[in-house]
């Protein structure tokens, strides 16, 4: 007990001295030193025992967005049950989905953002902007809100997911009352009955009648048969 006093003096100073910096997201980063480059860096979205690889886009419109979903080359399999999407996936370095969980931690927190970046196997660039985004609880099977789109070229393919529950291969929450959506498009996403973007559906090169209506998709801007070089949707606060 003695012992332990004498090591609890002993450490206060070098603990508050130390005052440990704890991201919560990558505007955190970017405020404490805006000359930061784009990368990978830790966050706290849940606290301190939440530590998370994100990438973190200073660079893209101001910066200070952090990326939730990545598809860029098809490494990592998306095709994958709730507890993958609750949890997260992939690498930051490449690609990754950050989980809900997070997602509804930080989005409840800070009033939040949305871009959506997208491009083509041509080298076309596209995206979307909304100026509200957040989703709901698991309890609530993480329904999305999003609103005050603005367009980069790319459209609106979010609209209509707007209210919807997220649904996975294994956890059917769309309102396709014969089917589920996730399974008949491979991917998972706030489903309705069923889409207009399939950000998470399966990886393949631009336009392939195979993949048709089962590929990263965003239909306002290259259709149902197309499938994206890369997709990224990111968030920051609200400033
Ligand atoms: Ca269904």
């Amino acid at each position: 007990m003695k012992l332990l006093s004498v090591v609890l003096v002993l450490l206060a100073p070098l603990l508050t001295s130390c005052e440990l910096f704890l991201p919560l997201d990558c505007s955190d980063i970017y405020n404490n030193d805006n000359g930061r480059p784009s990368g990978v860096y830790t966050i706290y979205p849940i606290g301190a025992t939440s530590a998370v690889q994100v990438y973190c886009d200073m660079d893209s419109k101001g910066g200070r967005w952090m990326v939730f979903q990545r598809r860029m080359d098809g490494t990592v399999n998306f095709y994958r049950g709730w507890d993958q999407y609750k949890t997260g996936f992939g690498t930051a370095a490449g690609e990754y989905w950050l989980g809900l969980e997070s997602l509804y931690h930080l989005t409840r927190r800070k009033k939040c953002e949305l871009l959506v970046e997208m491009e083509d196997f041509e080298g076309n660039k596209a995206f979307a902007r909304y100026s509200s985004f957040s989703i709901n609880s698991q309890s609530y099977g993480y329904k999305l809100q999003v609103s005050g789109f603005s367009n980069g070229g790319a459209g609106d393919s979010l609209t209509r997911h707007i209210g919807m529950k997220f649904s996975t291969f294994d956890n059917d929450n769309d309102r396709w009352a014969l089917g589920n959506c996730a399974k008949s498009h491979m991917g998972a996403f706030w489903y309705n009955t069923c889409l207009t973007a399939n950000p998470n559906g399966i990886y393949g090169g631009g336009a392939q009648s195979t993949l048709s209506g089962v590929g990263v998709s965003w239909y306002s801007w290259k259709g149902s048969n197309y499938s994206l070089k890369t997709i990224s949707m990111k968030i920051r606060p609200v400033q």
